[in-house]
Order: structure tokens, then C-alpha cells, then sequence
């Protein structure tokens, strides 16, 4: 199939038109499997995929592809896409920008969808968009928890630099928020002309703050401010921007409205209200974070069936929904595994709706998606990883700095521009995120910790290369890991200097993290504890050692 990369737009004095065809690797158009209230599995045929009588240009063979996607011609497309004034004057010019869709799934493990070889949860959305994408195998996640991974995805900063290192709880509602001077992500979009939206869980600020989404750069953001809140899947109110938006049918005690599907139905009417605009759209899932909760339709029914009997997670003191529940607790849950394994297949299911809302809005050619988790696989509420192998093939899980904790693919799909079927090793991060936004949008990115792989998204050799990826985290004593090449350190209870440990890995021979090599290389260890000491900056909010504290 072959499919054309057009775009046009009409500047205030020149009129211009750019035609490129692309070869796509990806299977003919078939559908995406949606509709989680349905007692049927849907699916819907891709509406507005270009036939092949639509082709007007002639076919670019495979040698020539690699040449027409030199540096030259993309800086050319995407000077073209990124000249005009960022105010969209007209619908084409508009139109002429790509969407971007960033989809970031909260506390999935590796190993829990099917293209990386999960056995028991049905991801069909994500493994088709895996196949029709190039996937990072070497990507990390910002942090091993919430809150620091946002704030390095959403700062371009490792968490030696960016404001915020650790869920640091604000009462009644919130967490400690972020700086309003910093660049983000979506200021940067903004800057671009986008118009920009937030669906899901933040955890950067509480409304009126320095961190609130709106001071952050979002137009609008729709869900849960706090984190703590967001372990209760049928919340008493969520947040649409300022205005708080009361579910008095749960009311904190009744399980009636599940949370992520209205937010979810948010997000699509987001996209319906800015089909003539270009869109930045972050979807912070709050799945398959504890608790475990998820509404007893077709899905949970037939993970049911498929689990069969399984031991219940018990609750405790305040746990479960009622006049004296703890919000930041989680639920009892009767049938833990088959929760999680619904909870899984509701994120594949809203992918897929996320997907086919792009095709019957005729923008899916012109929207780059990324899809990513923002730590490794939990083992709270009941969750239990290693029945489904959460974190497939690697050591650990959130809260390790092991590659369990860490490790998270990326995939990037754009049909037509980026070339799908690909897998690439490039070592990266998120805190690459937005200098690759950056060099996407045509604008100076400013000082991050990031590298842009924009090279590796257009098939290109000339990738820069990261010195090496950083990361810290303040509880269980303290840890710090880095990443140089194949060499992987892991610091151990850095908080308690007799105590420290430090262990050394060669992730390309050893990605399980099994054999320490720290006695063997101690020039090695030397090199990458001095480059540790370099990454990591005091932060007396989020103090790492006692010298750091006021
Ligand atoms: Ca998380
Ligand atoms: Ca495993």
C-alpha cells in the first residue's frame, strides 16, 4: 500500500503546494478493535485511509527512500509545515501542521502487552500500532515513579535537574507544584501555534499554583489534579481546569461513574473541537496504577472466565469506598488478576478509539502518536506482576532503578513520514521528548539534558548520542542509577553512607541485571560514580542528602 504525504498552506502573499509520497511498510487498512461498553467486540473499518486511486505522484522504490529522506528534504517539509506565522490563518495551514498525540500509560509494565509477548492480556490496538511504527527498544522512563517521571518528560530535564523528584504530597488535594519559569512541553506547543490538552492524571501542582496544568502551558486540562485522588477510580469530583467537575453519584462512597472513561470521552471531544486546528494532546492514563478497579463489563468478564479462581486482595483499614475512606488507599479486590488483565485491555480499548477518532476526522495522516508507560509495573492493590510477567525479561519493578523499574519502549507512529516496522536501539529518555518537539516544531529548544532523536523518527544516520541517562530516587534509602553505552550503575542506599552499595551491569550481555560486575571493572565503577556525583544537583525541596537540607 502507498499512501501520500500531502500537505499544503497558504501563506499571506506565496501559495504553495508540496507533494511527497512515502512508501508504508504497514498492512492494508483493517480495523481498530474499540467500544469497551459494547457486550460485542466492534470493529470499525478504517474510514478514511487514501485509496490507491487517490495517488497522484509517482511511487518512491525503497532505494530512494532513505536518499529523499535526507536531512535536506525533511528540513525542507518540515520548514515548510513550520514557517508560517503559528497563528493559524486558515483551515489548510492549520491543517498543514501534524497533530501530536503523546499517550503515556501509568505504571504498565514492559511485558504487558502483547508485542512484548504477553501471553494473557489482548492488546490488539497497541500491537497493530507497535507493527505500523518504529518502536525504541533502549527508551527509559523519566523516574520509577509518577511524579518526577512527568516532571523530566515534561521539563526535558533528568531528575538531577528537574524541580520535581518525588511524590511529595500537598494537603487536602495535590502535589508539591512544580515551577511556572521553566520551559515545558506544552508551552513549547503553544509557542508553535498548537492548541493544547491535558486528559488524565497530572500530579505537577494543584489548581492556582505554579503548577497548575494552565500555568504549564495547557489550554485545557480535564481529569485528576492529584495523585492521591487518582487511586480511586470512582472519585467524588475531578478537575476540568479550574472548575471542579462534582460525580455526586459516586460521591466517594459509590462506585458508579469509572473515571477514566469519562475522561477518556473528554479527550475524544478535544480532538472532534480541534479537527481545523493542529492539536498537542498529552493522555496521561491513570491505568493500570492501583487501585484495581475496573467497571464488570465484557472485558473484566472475560478475564474472568479466562483467570478463573484466584485469591482476593484484602483492603484493609479505610481501604475500601465508604463515609470513612482513606481517598490514598486501595480497594479489596475479589479477583486482583483479572482486574489488572481489564484494566490493560480498557488502555488498548481507549488507543484504539483514540486511533479511529483520527481516521473519521480525516487527520490520522497528519498526527504523530507516541506511546510510552511512565515507570515499570507496581505490586500494590493486589497487583501481582509476576503472574503476568510484568516486566518481562528485566530485574524489578516501580521504585527499582533496575531496568523493571525504568525500561519502557517508545512508539512513534506517523503514516507516511515515519517509516513503520522499525525498531531502533538509540539509547534515549524522556527528557528527550521535548527537544525533539522542539526541532519538530522549527524552534530553538532551550538547555535540557535531552538529546532529539527526530534523526531516528525520519530514518536517518546522523543520531547524536547521549553521554549517558541519569536517574534518582528519594525513598527506600535513597538510589541513583546511570546508564554509559552497554554499562548500566545502580547506587544502593545512598542516604546511609556506611551503607551504600554499588553494583555494575553490562545490560547488552546481561539485560536482567544478574551478574554485579563491580569488582571486576573498578575503573569502571570509579568513572560512572563520578559521572553520578556530576548529574545529580542539590535540591533542598526534594533533598537527596542531609547536606541539601535548609
Ligand atoms: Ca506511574
Ligand atoms: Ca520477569
Amino acid at each position: 500500500m502507498y499512501i501520500r504525504f500531502l500537505t499544503s498552506k497558504n501563506c499571506a502573499r506565496t501559495k504553495m503546494r508540496v507533494e511527497v509520497q512515502f512508501k508504508q511498510t504497514s498492512p492494508a487498512s483493517r480495523g481498530w478493535v474499540i467500544g469497551h461498553r459494547s457486550p460485542v467486540l466492534s470493529k470499525v473499518e478504517a474510514s478514511s485511509r487514501l485509496s490507491k486511486e487517490n495517488m497522484a505522484t509517482g511511487i518512491i522504490a525503497d532505494n530512494q527512500f532513505l536518499y529523499l529522506m535526507s536531512r535536506s528534504i525533511l528540513a525542507l517539509i518540515l520548514g515548510f509545515l513550520f514557517s508560517c506565522d503559528p497563528k493559524p490563518d486558515s483551515k489548510t495551514e492549520a491543517q498543514s501542521k501534524p497533530n501530536v498525540i503523546f499517550i503515556l500509560a501509568d505504571d504498565l509494565g514492559y511485558g504487558d502487552v502483547g508485542f512484548m509477548g504477553n501471553q494473557i492480556i489482548e492488546t490488539p490496538n497497541i500491537d497493530r500500532l507497535a507493527e505500523e511504527s518504529l518502536v525504541f527498544t533502549q527508551h527509559y522512563s523519566g523516574n520509577t515513579v509518577c511524579a518526577p517521571s512527568r516532571s523530566a518528560w515534561i521539563t526535558g530535564l533528568h531528575t538531577g535537574h528537574t524541580p520535581i523528584r518525588g511524590n511529595k504530597e500537598v494537603q487536602p488535594e495535590g502535589q508539591y507544584p512544580m515551577p511556572d519559569t521553566l520551559m515545558t512541553i506544552p508551552k513549547l506547543m503553544k509557542q508553535a501555534g498548537y492548541v493544547t490538552g491535558g486528559f488524565g492524571k497530572w500530579g505537577l501542582g494543584f489548581i492556582g499554583t505554579s503548577g497548575d496544568p494552565m500555568s504549564q502551558g495547557f489550554d485545557q486540562f480535564y481529569g485528576y489534579n492529584c495523585q492521591r485522588y487518582a487511586h480511586r477510580y470512582y472519585p467524588g469530583h475531578i478537575w476540568d481546569n479550574d472548575q471542579k467537575v462534582e460525580l455526586p453519584e459516586n460521591g466517594w462512597e459509590n462506585k458508579v461513574t469509572y473515571a477514566p472513561d469519562l475522561i477518556h470521552q473528554q479527550s475524544l471531544e478535544f480532538m472532534e473541537e480541534n479537527r481545523d486546528n493542529p492539536f498537542f494532546l498529552f493522555l496521561p492514563i491513570i491505568m493500570p496504577h492501583a487501585e484495581l478497579a475496573a467497571p464488570e463489563d465484557e472485558i473484566f468478564e472475560k478475564y474472568r472466565q479466562k483467570i478463573g479462581e484466584e485469591k482476593p486482595h484484602i483492603g484493609g483499614k479505610a481501604a475500601d469506598y465508604g463515609p470513612d475512606m482513606n481517598i490514598g488507599a486501595y480497594q479489596s479486590q475479589p479477583y486482583p488478576r483479572a482486574t489488572h488483565a481489564a484494566m490493560v485491555e480498557r488502555i488498548d480499548r481507549y488507543v484504539g478509539e483514540v486511533i479511529a477518532k483520527l481516521e473519521e476526522l480525516g487527520v490520522r495522516e497528519n498526527t504523530l502518536i507516541f506511546f510510552a508507560s511512565d515507570n515499570g509495573p507496581h505490586r500494590e492493590g493486589g497487583h501481582d506482576p509476576d503472574f503476568f510477567d510484568s516486566n518481562g525479561l528485566y530485574r524489578g519493578y516501580k521504585r527499582d532503578l533496575y531496568e523493571g523499574g525504568i525500561r519502557t519502549y517508545l512508539i512513534a507512529n506517523w503514516p507516511g513520514v515515519i517509516d513503520g516496522g522499525r525498531e531502533s536501539d538509540h539509547s534515549s529518555a524522556f527528557w528527550d521528548m521535548l527537544p525533539t518537539l522542539a526541532e519538530l516544531t522549527g524552534q530553538e529548544p532551550p538547555k535540557t539534558d535531552g538529546v532529539s532523536f527526530l534523526p531516528t523518527l525520519m530514518n536517518q544516520e546522523e543520531q547524536k548520542k547521549h553521554e549517558y541517562l541519569y536517574w534518582e530516587f528519594h525513598e527506600l534509602g535513597g538510589r541513583q542509577a546511570i546508564r554509559q553505552g552497554d554499562w548500566k550503575l545502580v547506587k544502593l542506599n545512598v542516604k546511609n553512607p556506611g551503607e551504600t552499595k554499588v553494583e555494575l551491569y553490562n545490560i547488552a550481555e546481561d539485560p536482567g541485571e544478574e551478574r554485579d560486575l563491580a569488582v571486576d571493572f573498578p575503573e569502571k565503577v570509579e568513572e560512572l560514580v563520578s559521572l553520578i556525583e556530576e548529574a545529580h544537583q542539590p535540591n533542598s525541596i526534594f533533598p537527596l542528602f542531609e547536606s541539601e537540607k535548609e
